[in-house]
């Protein structure tokens, strides 16, 4: 159980209106997906060489804030992979997303729940490579529920690590809090055992570090609180949370302390702790500084050395010690107590990129960096010289991305390819045009259409067009009623099929028609999928094709077995027509204002 009670605060929440527009908002829309408003990823800068370019991979993000915040893939490129927006997860607030190994094998995992001012309350969710979920993750021991700043799956998946906030009464005289009584935040975070939920390891900053020593005093910035029940002082705010394989050491990052520390997995005491003059530093800090860091990670280990990463926010909003955010990799000799910079990274834009708040560092194994840039949403990456080889912005202020990641993926959603073939024209004569999407799949090569006469076949293949971008469109050589596509692998596999679909036309009053449905027998040869080799143009461009009928058009909707295999043109209006047919078209550019909750993490 959770301490609720504890947490029965009314955090203060700062609310700006801001007007969300294809400006502050570019989406992309989908003519197969009329569902989705996807973020669209402006790409400035990509360098695709195999060898000196991007790394091969997806990139992983959840703008929030944003029409439709949840969790996206997108391939280097700039084309959306995958939407999970409100698929299966809901529509609270995800962040963190990034392909973990889990009993085995890859999977997703990331967290979601409804974010505070400055922190969240809600649950690891790992999802397989279906998108299914199979696994939903806590804090535990009567810690408040995790929080948005560390879902970390370790041990190949065997644990996981949280981040908790629980606020407590304390005595903050000593820090000219008038509130009385008064309050404070402490930092937890929690090793969980993910097979049984319990708990391996439990740490309370208020047993390990003291208030004093802290860079964000109660009432100086939006996120500090001033010590009342309703804003407690978040001296500590943890926002990171790591394991060594080698020492079991954890590695955490306390922003308001401006301090990195290393934790002993036995008693919880404090081993090390890096910062630029923070009180009790164990270091010497030789030639750099960071302030109010993000992300802190293991990189490498030996007896006499450790060497992390960071993301140097290096400003809480208000004051700020670069004028840049950059990516550190931090050298600690352990003997000599002196740390030292290895490489920094910075946005590859002039001027680079201050942000105001999150952002993450991911180094690749090679010493490429891939950056998340936070509240600025952007995401970049230098190849192992350190030269930029990617750059792209998903929109601006108020959308914004927690952590940014680059990882290869391989995505096999249970549903089937989505195919419409919205109509085009009267003329039964026009070619089909045919928009194909399969929201999530990483192995489709290849698209092969396949058309027929009657909804019962015989179809036979009418073309195939290499997979462009989340949706790609086929234009068919001639036309055909029934259409379906089969989504094929670089090897040849064939991994779905869509259903058959009619392709639609105009009647006189540009409302669409349905071609006519055959019954389905049961005792003949010819089915769907039985593939002809036919060759032959099916479809001559006969005007008695387009004569008029007096039968309904709702008696081949209910599949009338007397229903003609010639194609029909209805003079019924539109109200005849199932509903479904008349939603094919997107909502285009229906940008909504609302109200945005502004938060600091
Ligand atoms: C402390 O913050 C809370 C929440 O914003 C606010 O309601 C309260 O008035 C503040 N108290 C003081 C003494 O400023
Ligand atoms: C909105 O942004 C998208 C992505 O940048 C762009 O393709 C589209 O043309 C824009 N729409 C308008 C109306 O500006
Ligand atoms: C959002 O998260 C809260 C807290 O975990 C949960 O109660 C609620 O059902 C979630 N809502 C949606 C739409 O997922
Ligand atoms: C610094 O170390 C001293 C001695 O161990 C301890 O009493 C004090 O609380 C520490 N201060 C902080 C901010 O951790
Ligand atoms: C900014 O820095 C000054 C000088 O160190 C300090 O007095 C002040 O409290 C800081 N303000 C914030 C909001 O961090
Ligand atoms: C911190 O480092 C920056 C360069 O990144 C430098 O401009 C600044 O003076 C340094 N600040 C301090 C307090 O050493
Ligand atoms: C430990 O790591 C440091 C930094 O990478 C390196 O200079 C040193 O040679 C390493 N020591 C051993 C024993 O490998
Ligand atoms: C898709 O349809 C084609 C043609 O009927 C068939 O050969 C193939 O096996 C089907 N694929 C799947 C996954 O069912
Ligand atoms: C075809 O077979 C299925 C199940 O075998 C049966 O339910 C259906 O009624 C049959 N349809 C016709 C048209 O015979
Ligand atoms: C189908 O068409 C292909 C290509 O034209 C040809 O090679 C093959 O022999 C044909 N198969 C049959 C069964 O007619
Ligand atoms: C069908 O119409 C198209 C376009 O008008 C024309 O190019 C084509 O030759 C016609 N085909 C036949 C078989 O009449
Ligand atoms: C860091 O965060 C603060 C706000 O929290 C922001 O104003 C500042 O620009 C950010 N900059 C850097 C380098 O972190």
């Amino acid at each position: 159980m959770h301490r609720f009670a504890l947490l029965i605060v009314a955090s203060v929440w700062l609310v700006v209106v801001a007007a969300v527009d294809n400006t502050t908002e570019p989406i992309s829309t989908y003519v197969s997906r009329p569902d989705l408003q996807a973020p669209a990823l402006h790409v400035s800068l990509q360098n695709a060489d195999p060898v000196n370019g991007f790394a091969p991979g997806y990139m992983f993000i959840c703008p929030f804030q944003a029409t439709q915040q949840g969790p996206y893939i997108y391939d280097k490129l700039g084309n959306l992979v995958w939407s999970g927006y409100n698929a299966a997860l809901g529509t609270n607030n995800s962040m963190d997303m990034k392909p973990c190994s889990y009993k085995g094998s890859t999977h997703l995992c990331l967290w979601q729940g409804i974010t505070r001012q400055g922190y969240g309350l809600g649950q690891g969710i790992i999802l397989n490579n279906n998108y299914q979920p199979v696994a939903y993750l806590d804090t535990a021991n009567e810690a408040p529920g995790a929080d948005i700043h560390e879902f970390n799956l370790i041990n190949d998946g065997a644990s996981a690590l949280f981040t908790s906030y629980e606020s407590l009464q304390y005595d903050l005289s000593a820090f000219s809090v008038t509130a009385n009584p008064s309050w404070i935040m402490q930092g937890i975070f929690q090793e969980i055992d993910s097979s049984t939920g319990e708990v391996i390891f439990d740490w309370q900053s208020l047993d390990h570090v003291d208030p004093s020593g802290s860079y964000v005093m109660p009432g100086t910035t939006d996120v500090s609180g001033n010590g009342s029940a309703a804003a407690p002082w978040d001296y500590f705010h943890i926002n990171s949370v790591d394991k060594s394989s080698a020492t079991k050491n954890y590695l955490i990052s306390s922003r308001h302390m401006s301090t990195v520390y290393c934790i002993d997995s036995a008693d919880g005491h404090v081993i090390w702790q890096l910062s630029c003059g923070g009180v009790n530093a164990s270091f010497t800090v030789e030639g750099f500084n960071f302030t109010f860091q993000h992300d802190a990670r293991y990189i490498l280990e030996n007896d006499t050395h450790t060497i992390i990463s960071i993301f140097d926010n290096a400003s809480n909003g208000f004051n700020k010690t670069a004028t840049e955010s950059s990516g550190m990799v931090i050298s600690i000799d352990l003997n000599t107590k002196v740390a030292t910079l290895l490489s920094q990274t910075f946005a590859p834009i002039s001027g680079g990129i201050l942000s105001d708040s999150q952002g993450n560092t991911q180094i690749f194994s090679n010493g490429a960096v891939f950056h998340g840039w936070g509240s600025v949403p952007s995401i970049s990456e230098t190849n192992t010289n350190g030269e930029p080889v990617l750059f792209a912005t998903y929109g601006a202020y108020p959308v914004m991305n927690y952590r940014a990641y680059s990882f290869p993926w391989n995505g096999f959603p249970l549903d089937k390819p989505t195919l419409v073939a919205p109509a085009q024209s009267q003329n039964v004569a026009t070619p089909v045009v045919a928009y194909v999407s399969w929201n999530g799949a990483t192995e489709v090569e290849t698209w092969r259409f396949y058309g027929s006469l009657t909804n019962t076949g015989p179809f036979s293949v009418i073309g195939k067009v290499k997979k462009a971008g989340f949706e790609t469109i086929f234009t068919s050589a001639v036309y055909y009623d029934f259409i379906f596509v089969e989504a094929v692998g670089s090897n040849g596999e064939s991994w779905s099929n869509s259903s058959i679909i009619p392709v639609d036309t105009l009647d006189a009053n540009g409302n669409e028609i349905m071609p006519s449905l055959s019954p389905v027998s049961n005792n003949t040869s010819t089915t769907s999928s039985t593939i002809a080799n036919v060759t032959s143009v099916p479809f001559a461009n006969s005007t008695s094709l387009v004569a008029s009928s007096t039968t309904p058009l709702t008696t081949y909707l209910s599949r009338s077995s007397t229903a003609p295999s010639t194609r029909t043109a209805a003079s019924t209006t539109s109200s005849s027509i199932a509903p479904s047919l008349d939603t094919i078209f997107p909502t285009m550019f229906a940008f909504l204002a609302f109200a945005v909750i502004l938060i600091h993490i």
